[in-house]
């Protein structure tokens, strides 16, 4: 009897979307009606569990779960022993100290002896612990942005993405703890049948993360113009070439990267390229 691999995604919540999305774009088929806890997909040998993000870790690190999904920020507090096999490339987010806007600490040496009000209290204190500061460590489990208002601490060690909860409260970052993002989390002792199917997965996960990181170029270009289009057309082996109807002029179709997109489109127009099409992958096999 074939395997099933035990994943875990977070029930309902910020990574909820996207880790759902990402099995769909993976062709694995999950329908999570009537609030189940457990759903076996349908074309895939993959059993999802429904879970609280804080629950994850351990849940994989005692091989409840296999994989899971799940913050690297919850991963690093939770102090848990799983491997981490992928980061997602959703969810990111940075643990950042904050302190009033216009109060008296500026740096983090200023911290000595204040109170900080954080979530995260393990991540927090090894922090503090490296830096040599000594401060009191407020742990609260939600709303920590107001807490320098309502004077419970001085200052705030908690999750920013857009940074307007922080204006908002009229709070600013002095320093970035760690840097997160969702990630593939997988007990440390696989079996073999479960390795195996963990690898199909990943191979679909990766093919995904390419496809999301490069696009399709078409253009049009005259012949003498293409040495130049070509070397600004790097990472692939060869760009494929066509020749239009009308002559002295070719179509040049090939794959370019995210990273540096629009300088890339405008250096392109500038060595002659025209009517540029830009079109999305879905998946990029390697
Ligand atoms: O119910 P459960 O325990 O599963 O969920 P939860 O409420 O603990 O977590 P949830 O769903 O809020 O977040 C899940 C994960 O999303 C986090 O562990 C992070 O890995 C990731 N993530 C990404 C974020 C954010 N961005 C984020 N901005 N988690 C929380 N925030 C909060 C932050 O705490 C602050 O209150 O959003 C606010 C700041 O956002 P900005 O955009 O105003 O800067
Ligand atoms: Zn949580």
């Amino acid at each position: 009897m074939q395997e099933t691999l035990r994943i875990a995604v977070q029930k309902s919540g910020r990574l909820y979307e996207g880790s759902m999305k990402l099995l769909k774009e993976c062709g694995v088929e999950v329908s999570n009606g009537n609030n189940q806890l457990r759903v076996q997909a349908a074309n895939f040998p993959l059993e999802v569990y429904f879970l609280r993000d804080d629950d994850i870790p351990e849940y994989v690190q005692d091989a409840v779960a296999d994989i899971g999904f799940v913050g690297e920020n919850v991963l690093v507090e939770s102090g848990k022993q799983t491997d981490i096999v992928e980061k997602l490339g959703f969810g990111k987010c940075r643990l950042s100290i904050a302190v009033p806007k216009n109060g008296n600490i500026a740096d983090i040496q200023s911290l000595n002896g204040k109170r900080i009000a954080t979530s995260y209290p393990g991540i927090l204190r090894s922090f503090l612990q490296q830096n040599q500061i000594s401060a009191s460590i407020h742990e609260i489990s939600g709303s920590v942005e107001i807490a320098p208002r309502i004077g419970l601490a001085d200052a705030i060690c908690d999750l920013v993405s857009s940074g307007s909860t922080l204006f908002t409260n009229e709070l600013k970052e002095i320093e970035t703890i760690l840097y997160s993002e969702a990630v593939m989390i997988s007990h440390q002792q696989l079996s073999s049948g479960k390795r195996l199917i963990l690898e199909s997965l990943l191979f679909r996960i990766r093919s995904v993360k390419k496809a999301k990181n490069n696009k399709y170029v078409l253009l049009n270009a005259p012949n003498e113009k293409l040495k130049d289009i070509f070397a600004l057309l790097p990472g692939i082996k060869s760009p494929t070439v066509l020749p239009l109807a009308a002559s002295g002029w070719s179509s040049v179709h090939s794959v370019i990267s995210e990273d540096d997109f629009w300088s890339r489109i405008e250096s392109l127009k500038a060595a002659g390229a025209e009517g540029i099409l830009i079109i999305p992958i879905e998946k990029m096999i390697a």
